[in-house]
């Protein structure tokens, strides 16, 4: 059975001293111990970022892809071989920025990823400019003078684009976090959790200490998490008070469980070779 010690890689992670990515790692390879996954049959992917880097530090199989395009290297892995274990990292930039097509399309078609957010609403790697989670008005070196923009709402337009398992975890919470990465991975479909991650170095307004004196979970509330409208109306809870937990989960079939070429077997277990495709060249090409 796999154990914290077996995740362990050569390198260790070089994210600034109390960053809250150091959290995220810990809840996801804790996730990967308690589901009991081999880690040869789990795969991160994730784009660029600092918290890009996950994959290097979690002993299981890892991509690390290019900006904002961890989701689509994911859906490829995914339709290959459906028996894997797919986790997508990213940030809000990698995520709801450069690669917000993506995420929209990867849940309306309620893939079976995983996909983590670490939204520490700023750009971490690139040393601090505006991301599309800023708050308004939070200044930046590229917005000195305030972000004129609405920051993007990742739980509310997770809700609109069909995502069947949307949460929220914070890097404070750890045992929380884990579990809702274990339920994420466990749900048949698309599962989001973004994660509010303070940016110790780059944002010093959405601090753990910001966070801790909003943030309340929403499992305490008797909140029901099958409730679309009323998940919609959380989801856009902010400043005041910051719901974190499951805002909403819906069973639907996955798109591996509705694509007829892999109902089967995996496309990598299917003996492609013995195709004969030669009456559609003669027809087509
Ligand atoms: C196509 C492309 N555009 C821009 C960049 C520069 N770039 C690298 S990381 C990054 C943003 C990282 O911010 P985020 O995704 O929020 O991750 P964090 O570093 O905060 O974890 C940008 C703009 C790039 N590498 N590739």
């Amino acid at each position: 059975m796999v154990e914290l010690a077996d995740l362990k890689t050569v390198g260790q992670p070089n994210w600034c001293p109390g960053c809250g990515n150091f959290a995220i790692w810990h809840a996801l390879k804790s996730a990967i111990v308690e589901l009991r996954l081999e880690p040869h049959n789990v795969v991160i992917f994730s784009g660029i970022g600092c918290s890009s880097k996950m994959p290097h530090w979690v002993n299981t199989y890892g991509f690390h892809g290019i900006h904002g395009r961890p989701l689509p290297i994911a859906t490829g892995a995914r339709l290959a071989n459906n028996n894997l274990t797919v986790i997508a990292v990213g940030g809000d930039g990698d995520g709801y920025g450069i690669g917000i097509g993506h995420f929209i399309h990867a849940m309306r078609r309620n893939l079976n990823i995983t996909y983590i957010v670490t939204n520490n609403q700023v750009y971490g790697l690139t040393t601090g400019q505006t991301s599309p989670t800023s708050d308004k008005g939070f200044t930046t070196k590229s917005t000195p003078t305030g972000v004129i923009e609405m920051p993007i709402n990742p739980i509310a337009l997770a809700i609109a684009s069909e995502a069947t398992y949307i949460s929220r975890g914070f890097s404070k919470e750890m045992k929380h976090l884990t579990k809702l990465i274990v339920d994420g991975v466990r749900h048949e479909g698309f599962a989001l959790i973004d994660v509010l991650q303070p940016c110790v170095t780059f944002n010093r307004k959405n601090t753990y200490e910001w966070f801790s004196e909003r943030v309340y979970k929403l499992e305490e509330t008797g909140y029901d998490v099958t409730n679309k409208q009323a998940a919609f109306l959380k989801s856009l809870e902010w400043n005041g008070r910051i719901p974190i937990g499951l805002f909403y989960r819906e069973i639907r079939p996955t798109y591996e469980d509705e694509l007829p070429q892999i109902a089967e077997a995996p496309l990598v277990r299917q003996r492609i070779e013995e195709i004969n495709i030669t009456a559609l060249m003669d027809e087509f090409v």
